[in-house]
């Protein structure tokens, strides 16, 4: 992990848009290292502590409060700091791979981009309540917008969350905003295509993190 503290685990996120394939990967990525004999630890943001939890239900449903965009971000923050203490870093002091279905990188982009929150704030917020904490790998899954629509028809009709809902420019800028982020950082991203089948994508992954984190492919 790569906030200054040495710890013997290996922390590895997901990111892109919706239905881009993340839960799918992170499983198989899990099944795959455990089989190897790792002690692996799933977890997802928002989430992964009864508290975090609770503030996902705050954030996503589709009838309740209409966050401010500072308010937003404060509470992502909020339940990272939780799930960063209680779940995440005693994980990796034990020596696990952690692996993070989204993590800091979606609240820069779904938070963060033009016209909304700078980049500095949100990564301050960051260090204020996480102690600044990065993954050592970070797999962003991109699709088209037709892929991620179909998929999610198919997965979930018309329903969406109070977020996913929101218009295709909104997400997007979103999709723009990740993949600036990889190229500003290419040693810890790595960009892989998720729209061939599930296990073509899981081999590229398993490529990756061998080749990044020194696992046996
Ligand atoms: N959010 C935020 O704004 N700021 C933050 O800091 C954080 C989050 C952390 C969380 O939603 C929302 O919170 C999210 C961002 C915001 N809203 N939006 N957008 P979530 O956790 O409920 O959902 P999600 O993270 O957006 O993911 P998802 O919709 O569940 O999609 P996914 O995990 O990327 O995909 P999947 O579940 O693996 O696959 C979707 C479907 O496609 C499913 O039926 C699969 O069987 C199928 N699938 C998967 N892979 C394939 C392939 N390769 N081929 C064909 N079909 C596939």
């Amino acid at each position: 992990m790569t906030d200054g503290t040495e710890a013997p685990g290996r922390f590895i996120t997901f990111e892109g848009g919706e239905g881009v394939g993340k839960s799918t990967q992170v499983r198989l990525l899990a099944d795959w290292l455990e089989g190897q004999g790792k002690d692996v630890l799933v977890t997802r943001e928002p989430g992964g502590t009864p508290g975090a939890e609770a503030i996902r239900a705050l954030l996503l449903d589709p009838t309740g409060t209409d966050w401010t965009l500072p308010a937003e971000a404060l509470l992502f923050a909020a339940a990272r700091a939780d799930h960063v203490a209680r779940v995440i870093r005693p994980a990796l002091a034990r020596g696990a791979w952690v692996i993070c279905d989204r993590f800091i990188d979606s609240t820069r982009a779904y938070q963060g981009g033009e016209g909304a929150l700078p980049d500095e704030v949100i990564l301050q917020l960051h260090k204020v309540g996480s102690g600044g904490l990065l993954p050592d790998l970070t797999v962003l899954l991109e699709v088209s917008p037709q892929i991620a629509a179909r998929r999610l028809l198919q997965r979930d009709g018309l329903a969406s969350d109070r977020i996913g809902g929101r218009d295709a420019r909104f997400h997007a800028r979103v999709a723009h905003r990740f993949a600036e982020m990889a190229a500003a950082e290419p040693h810890r991203f790595a960009r892989i295509d998720g729209g061939a089948v599930a296990e073509a994508v899981h081999a590229a992954v398993r490529a990756c993190v061998a080749q990044r984190l020194g696992s046996k492919a």
